[in-house]
C-alpha cells in the first residue's frame, strides 16, 4: 500500500485484541479493534458467515442485543501536569465509553470524531476501558417515537425500521443491494494522546492561483487547549521552505495562519488530463505531527445558464473536463473487511477502466483518509455527498445541532485534498418528498423541514470551507429548485432510472440530453465463481430461494430475465444466464455513456450507478464484491477511453452516426476503417475516414445509412489516433436475437508460462463478447471482445495473490454470444463439465 500514514504517534494507541461479550455476559469472544461485532463472532465460531445462503436472517437478532468491548492497558509514565484525551473516531454508533467505570462519552454519531478528556479519571499503572454499544435498532426506534412528528425513512430499502433517525450508514438497515445486519463496531482511532499545553485539532488549506501562475496557499492551524495556559510552538513546512512560532494560548480554540508562495507551482490534474504531483505539508505542535500532501488546482462548478437551462460542468486549472465515472458505495458490509487493500484495489480497477471522478454516495460513509489520498494520487474528482440518503430526516434542533457539528468536522477533515471537487448536500431527498404518503399529504411542513436540514448543511459547510463547491441534492434541477431531476433534462444533474426501475429499453437512454448524469444503471448477476462462494450447486438458479435472496430490488431477477428476452435468444445453463446477464448490463450502460458523450459539451458527466458490490449479490455494479471485474467492467475501459469513437444511431434507426470524442488536452487526429461483417465472420471494407478531434466538443467523423451494412450482417469499425489510442466498435441494427449466429469454432490454448497464465483464442467465424471465466480471484486483462473469422486474441490472467494458476487453467471456461444462447452446449471448457 502507498497512502499516506499520519506520522503522528500517539501516546498510547489503544487499537488491537479487546474483550467482546453481550451485556449479559454471554457470547464472549475476542474483537480485533478496529472491526465490527459480526466479524468478530464469525471469526470466534459463535454465528456463521452472514454473506452465506441465507444466513442473514439468522445473524438478525446481533443487533438487537446491547453488548460490551473492554481491554486493560497500562500507564507507565503518568504525569499529572498533562492534560490526556481519548481520540476516537468511526464510533458506530449509540455507545458509551467508560476508563476506570467513569463516563467519558456518550457518543451518537458515527460521523464525528470524539476526544473527550480523559485527565482525570487514568492513572499510573493499570486502567480498564468499556465502551458498551446501546443497540442501534433500538435507539432509533426510541428516537422515531421522541419526534414531534413521524418522518419517514426509505422502506423500500430498509427492512430494519427508522435507521433516519440515526447519525450512522443508512444502507447498514438494508438497501437495494445491500445485507440488512446493521453492522456495528469501532472501525477508526482510538488512542490516548497527552498535551503539555494544546493539541492540533484541524488544519486547513486555501489555494490562491494567481493570474500569473504563481500560487499562494493559506495555512490555519487550529488549535485547541482544553485547561490553563501556556506557551506553543507550531511549525510549519511547506515544500522546504518552514516557519517556527510561538503563541499564548488559552482554553479554547486559536488559530495559527501561515502564508506560502509557490513561483512555479507544478499543478495536479485529474486522470487522463495530466499528472497529479503533490506537495508535502507538515505541521507540528509538542509531539503532534499533522501530514498532508497538497495538490495545486482550481475546480469551479459551472452552472451559466444557456438556451436549453443551465450547464453542469466541472473546470479543473481553467479547463473544462469531461466527468466519466461511477459511484462508490462502502468497499465491504462488514466494516473489517473494507480494508485499505481492497479500497485501493477497488479505486485502481476505476482508474483502470479510465474514469477520472467517483461519487461517494450519500448512503454509506465519509470514507476514512486513506480513501482521499488514493484518490488524490490515482487523479480521481470525488463528488462527496453528505450522508443523508432516500429519507426524510429529523429538524430538531437537537438534530441539527448534531449535524452542525458533523460537517464542520468532515469538511475540515476532508478540505485539503486536491481530489475533492464538490460537496452535494445528500442524495435523492427531494424525490423522498413524494414518496411517502405522510409527506404527499402535508408537502409544505416536510419540504419546510427538509429545507432547514439542507441550509444548515450548507452554512455549515460555507462555515468551514467558503471557497468549497456546493450542490444542494442529487439529484437536483439547481439552487431552491424542487423539480424532477429524475426526468427533467434540462439543467443540474440528473438520476436516469426510467431503463431499468421503468422497466423503459436501452434505446430509452437516448431520449434524454443529461447535463450531467450522476446515476444510471442496470443490474447483472455477480460471476459464477462469486456466486459459488455464497450458493451451493443445488442452488445455482436464478429462482432458488439462496439466489432471490440475494437480490435486493423487489422484481430485479424479473427485470434481467425480460431484459434478456428483449433483445437475446434465452440461455438454457445458469452460468450461460449469468455470463448474458454481464454483457446485457455492459450494453445498457455502454448506450448511455456513449450517446451522453457524444453530446461533449452539453453533458459534461457521467456517473454510471455502481462501482462496487458491499457483498455478493445481484447488482448494477461493474466489479464484483472483492474487486473482480464483471463484463461491464472491461466495456467501461472501453467507452470510457478519453479519445473514442462510437456509432450512434438516428432516432428512426435508418442511419448510423460515428461521433469522435478527445477528453485530452491536445487535438489528436483518428483514422477509422468501418466494415461490414457477416455472420460467418467476413468482413467488406465500406469505406474509411480521417478526422481531427478537438478537447471542446465531440465531432462528426461519418454517416452511414443501415441499409449500406446490409441484413443480417454487422458494422464494425476500427480505430487508432496520433495520441496511441486504438479500439473497435460494433453495431447491430436488430437485436441480437434476430441475427442467426453460427458457431465461431473457437480454437484456444492455454500455457502457463514464467508464473502468468495466457490464453489463445482464435475464431474460425464470428464470435461475439467473447469471456472468459475461472474459479480463481483475479481478471483477465480483457473480456466482452469480439472476434472475426480467423482473428485471435491472446488474453492473460491477471491473478489476484492468492490465486492458483493451476486451478485457473483447471476452472476455464470461455464464453460467447452464440454458445451461450444455442441450445446446444459447445462453448469450451477445460474441466469438460459445463455450468
Ligand atoms: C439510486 C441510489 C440508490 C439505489 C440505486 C438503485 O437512486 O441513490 O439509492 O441503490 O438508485 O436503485
Amino acid at each position: 500500500m502507498n497512502v499516506t500514514v499520519n506520522q503522528f504517534t500517539p501516546a498510547l494507541d489503544l487499537s488491537g485484541e479487546w474483550q467482546l461479550a453481550e451485556v449479559d455476559g454471554s457470547h464472549v469472544a475476542a474483537m480485533l479493534v478496529p472491526g465490527d461485532v459480526h466479524s468478530a463472532l464469525v471469526a470466534a465460531g459463535l454465528i456463521d458467515h452472514p454473506y452465506f445462503g441465507r444466513n442473514e436472517a439468522k445473524v438478525q437478532w446481533v443487533a438487537q442485543c446491547d453488548w460490551t468491548l473492554s481491554r486493560a492497558f497500562v500507564v507507565d509514565d503518568f504525569d499529572d501536569g498533562q492534560t490526556w484525551y481519548l481520540n476516537v473516531d468511526y464510533l458506530d454508533t449509540v455507545a458509551q465509553v467508560r476508563i476506570n467505570d467513569v463516563l467519558v462519552l456518550e457518543a451518537a454519531n458515527c460521523f464525528r470524531r470524539y476526544r473527550p478528556d480523559v485527565s482525570n479519571v487514568l492513572k499510573a499503572g493499570v486502567n480498564h476501558i468499556e465502551i458498551t454499544f446501546c443497540s442501534n435498532l433500538n435507539a432509533a426506534n426510541a428516537l422515531q417515537e421522541a419526534q414531534p412528528f413521524f418522518v419517514p425513512y426509505s422502506v423500500d430499502n430498509c427492512p430494519i425500521p427508522n435507521v433516519n433517525m440515526l447519525r450512522k450508514p443508512q444502507c447498514h438497515f438494508g438497501w437495494d443491494w445491500n445485507i440488512a445486519i446493521a453492522p456495528f463496531g469501532l472501525y477508526g482511532r482510538i488512542e490516548l494522546c497527552r498535551t503539555s499545553v494544546t493539541r492540533i485539532e484541524s488544519v486547513k488549506v486555501t489555494q490562491l492561483h494567481r493570474y500569473d501562475g504563481q500560487v499562494e496557499l493559506f495555512i490555519e492551524t487550529t488549535l485547541q487547549t482544553e485547561f490553563g495556559s501556556g506557551v506553543a510552538e507550531v511549525t510549519t513546512r511547506f515544500d522546504g521552505q518552514h516557519f517556527t512560532r510561538q503563541f499564548e494560548v488559552g482554553p479554547g480554540p486559536f488559530r495559527v495562519h501561515e502564508h506560502f508562495v509557490m513561483e512555479t507551482p507544478k499543478l495536479w490534474w485529474p486522470a487522463g488530463s495530466g499528472e497529479q504531483h503533490l506537495y508535502r505539508l507538515e505541521v507540528q505542535c509538542e509531539a503532534q505531527i499533522e501530514c498532508y500532501h497538497i495538490g495545486l488546482r482550481t475546480i469551479e462548478l459551472l452552472t451559466t445558464p444557456d438556451d436549453t437551462g443551465n450547464r453542469f460542468a466541472f473546470k479543473v486549472n481553467g479547463v473544462e473536463i469531461f466527468c466519466r465515472g461511477s459511484n462508490w458505495i462502502p468497499a465491504d458490509a462488514l466494516p473489517t473487511a473494507a480494508t485499505p487493500e481492497l479500497t485501493e484495489k477497488l479505486l485502481h480497477a476505476a482508474v483502470d477502466s479510465n474514469q477520472n471522478m467517483i461519487r461517494v454516495w450519500g448512503g454509506g460513509f465519509y470514507e476514512q483518509d486513506f480513501f482521499y489520498d488514493l484518490c488524490d494520487r490515482l487523479g480521481l474528482l470525488v463528488w462527496q455527498d453528505f450522508m443523508y440518503s432516500c429519507s426524510l430526516y429529523p429538524s430538531t434542533t437537537q438534530f441539527l445541532d448534531e449535524v452542525k457539528l458533523e460537517v464542520d468536522y468532515q469538511v475540515r477533515r476532508l478540505q485539503h485534498h486536491a481530489c475533492i471537487a464538490l460537496w452535494c448536500g445528500d442524495n435523492e431527498l427531494i424525490g423522498a418528498l413524494n414518496w411517502f404518503d405522510v409527506s404527499r399529504n402535508d408537502r409544505d411542513r416536510y419540504l419546510v423541514s427538509y429545507d432547514r436540514l439542507n441550509r444548515t448543511i450548507e452554512e455549515a459547510m460555507k462555515a468551514a470551507d467558503a471557497a468549497a463547491n456546493w450542490w444542494p441534492s442529487s439529484p437536483s434541477p439547481g439552487l431552491l429548485s424542487f423539480g424532477d431531476a429524475w426526468h427533467d433534462d434540462s439543467s443540474g444533474d440528473m438520476h436516469f432510472w426510467s431503463v431499468w426501475h421503468e422497466g423503459k429499453d436501452f434505446e430509452h437512454y437516448r431520449t434524454v440530453k443529461p447535463r450531467f448524469c450522476s446515476e444510471f444503471g442496470f443490474q447483472s448477476f455477480p460471476s459464477l465463481n462469486i456466486a459459488k462462494q455464497f450458493a451451493d450447486v443445488e442452488d445455482l438458479n436464478i429462482s432458488s430461494p439462496v439466489m432471490e435472496s440475494h437480490q435486493k430490488n423487489r422484481g430485479g431477477n424479473a427485470r434481467i430475465a425480460e431484459t434478456m428476452l428483449r433483445y437475446f435468444r434465452f440461455p438454457m445453463a445458469f452460468g450461460d444466464f449469468v455470463y448474458l446477464s454481464q454483457v446485457q448490463q455492459g450494453l445498457a450502460i455502454k448506450t448511455a455513456v456513449e450517446y451522453w458523450r457524444s453530446l461533449k459539451p452539453h453533458t459534461m458527466g457521467t456517473l454510471y450507478w455502481q462501482l462496487n458490490d458491499t457483498w455478493p449479490v445481484a447488482s448494477w455494479a461493474s466489479l464484483d464484491h472483492g474487486g473482480g471485474w464483471k463484463i461491464l467492467h472491461y466495456m467501461v475501459k472501453q467507452f470510457y477511453q478519453p479519445v473514442a469513437v462510437f456509432a450512434v444511431p438516428s432516432v428512426d434507426g435508418e442511419a448510423v452516426r460515428l461521433v469522435g470524442i478527445n477528453d485530452t488536452r491536445e487535438p489528436v487526429t483518428v483514422d477509422v476503417k468501418l466494415l461490414s461483417v457477416g455472420l460467418d465472420g467476413s468482413s467488406r471494407e465500406l469505406t474509411t475516414a480521417k478526422c481531427q478531434l478537438y478537447h471542446d466538443r465531440s465531432v462528426d467523423i461519418a454517416w452511414l445509412s443501415t441499409r449500406d451494412i446490409g441484413k443480417e450482417r454487422l458494422l464494425v469499425f476500427d480505430y487508432t489516433t496520433s495520441d496511441g489510442s486504438h479500439g473497435r466498435g460494433q453495431f447491430s441494427a436488430v437485436p441480437y436475437k434476430g441475427l442467426p449466429l453460427v458457431d465461431p469454432e473457437l480454437a484456444i490454448a492455454c500455457e502457463i508460462s514464467r508464473g502468468v497464465l495466457e490464453v489463445t483464442i482464435r475464431a474460425g467465424k464470428l464470435a461475439l463478447f467473447v469471456a472468459l471465466e475461472t474459479d480463481e480471484p483475479g481478471r483477465f486483462d480483457d473480456a466482452g471482445f469480439d472476434l472475426l473469422a480467423g482473428e485471435s486474441r491472446t488474453v492473460r490472467f491477471i491473478a489476484d495473490k492468492s490465486a492458483d494458476l493451476d486451478r485457473a487453467l483447471a476452472s476455464l471456461v470461455a464464453r460467447e454470444l452464440y454458445s451461450a444462447t444455442s441450445s446446444q452446449i459447445s462453448y469450451f471448457t477445460n474441466s469438460g463439465s459445463p455450468t
